[in-house]
């Protein structure tokens, strides 16, 4: 990929001083209206014009831009295997990472890396905002102001968070526990099964308990083997096996991740199971999780969830859709083996659920 480097002129001057690669992927933080009115990315050296105070800062930072930002809606497979690459390549070289990243599928890509990026131990930011940099309003300086402050947050010289989040307005969340919730006001983000890693107010406030352990002694190690054969299924009262059939009747599908009623529950009847078998028979992993944003999956507690126990259905416990999708991609990439992957599903591998 051709990426755009820049770096930039701020204060930092010793060897000492923090340093952060910002990786600009697009988003409307940095999106300007276009002839039509229309949202669209633009290029990142006009994004620090908006914020000069950025130079100010006493923290050395490099950027790095995709060639072409996107709207995070178009993000692909290929866009997460280079922002997690970029990291990677450039990890020993800076103290934190900061991925500008739009809103819209932020929870996929933070879930994704979680993922790619094992032993990480350096704190890797998402933000973006709700409008545009150059809006008046725009939360864009503040999110990006105190996701460069967390990601070069140290105690006695180490990372505070070493793991893989989400900075936005005033939280920032583990970002395999967030979900976008908002599309009109500013607190675009939420974590209904986990705590908040931090809340900014006066100071950031960190939650040390909340925050992954840093482990100096783990590489980072990157596993970049990803297969996006999957499909996410949402029951609906009204679904006929018809309907389900078809879906796991797609060509070279492998997933599906099956989200269901509160705790976890489905149909109890026979078609819905009979669909649900044949499924199962010839080689698909089913994966529970629930419509609820809170809660968990508890396969057995009712009746109505009994029956994908005994199927072969595997339980998501409290996992978010975007964790499940996306870790079902990641361990469907790491191995052929259908039980192996089956157990993983069910194991954390960066804090996405509770056991
Ligand atoms: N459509 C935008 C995006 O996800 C939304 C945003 O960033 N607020 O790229």
């Amino acid at each position: 990929m051709n990426y755009k480097i820049v770096r930039l002129n701020t204060r930092a001057k010793t060897s000492k001083t923090s340093s952060v690669l910002i990786i600009y992927t697009g988003g409307t933080l940095g999106m300007a209206y276009d002839e039509s009115g229309a949202l669209v990315p633009f290029n990142f050296g006009q994004i620090l014009e908006k914020i000069p105070i950025i130079n100010n800062l006493d923290v050395a930072i490099t950027v790095i831009s995709f060639p072409s930002p996107i709207d995070s809606s178009n993000v692909s497979v290929l866009h997460w295997k280079d922002m997690a690459y970029i990291i990677y390549e450039n990890y020993d070289s800076y103290d934190g990472f900061v991925v500008l990243h739009g809103t819209d599928t932020m929870a996929y890509s933070a879930s994704m890396l979680s993922y790619m990026l094992k032993g990480l131990n350096k704190p890797v930011i998402f933000t973006g905002a709700q409008l545009p940099i150059s809006a008046l309003r725009s939360d864009a300086r503040e999110n990006l102001m105190s996701s460069l402050e967390i990601a070069t947050a140290k105690i006695d010289d180490k990372p505070i968070v070493p793991e893989v989040c989400i900075f936005f307005n005033h939280l920032l969340l583990r970002g395999n526990r967030s979900k976008k919730v908002q599309s009109v006001h500013f607190d675009a983000f939420e974590s209904e099964n986990y705590s908040p890693l931090a809340e900014s107010g006066i100071v950031i406030d960190y939650q040390l308990a909340a925050i992954r352990p840093y482990e100096p002694s783990k590489k980072l190690k990157l596993l970049n083997e990803l297969d996006n054969r999957v499909m996410v299924l949402k029951l609906f009262p009204g679904i006929t096996d018809k309907i389900m059939d078809a879906c796991f009747a797609i060509p070279d599908l492998r997933g599906v991740v099956l989200e269901t009623y509160g705790s976890g529950n489905s149909p109890s009847e026979s078609w819905f199971m009979k669909s649900l078998e044949r499924a199962i028979a010839k080689g698909l992993i089913i994966l529970n999780v629930s419509q609820c944003n809170g809660g968990r999956v508890i396969q057995g507690r009712y009746e109505t969830s009994r029956e994908l126990l005994n199927v072969g259905v595997v339980s998501g416990a409290d996992m978010t859709t975007e964790a499940a999708v996306t870790k079902l991609m990641f361990l469907l990439g790491q191995s052929k083996d259908r039980e192996e992957i089956r157990r993983k599903l069910t194991i954390p591998i960066a804090g996405e659920m509770t056991t």
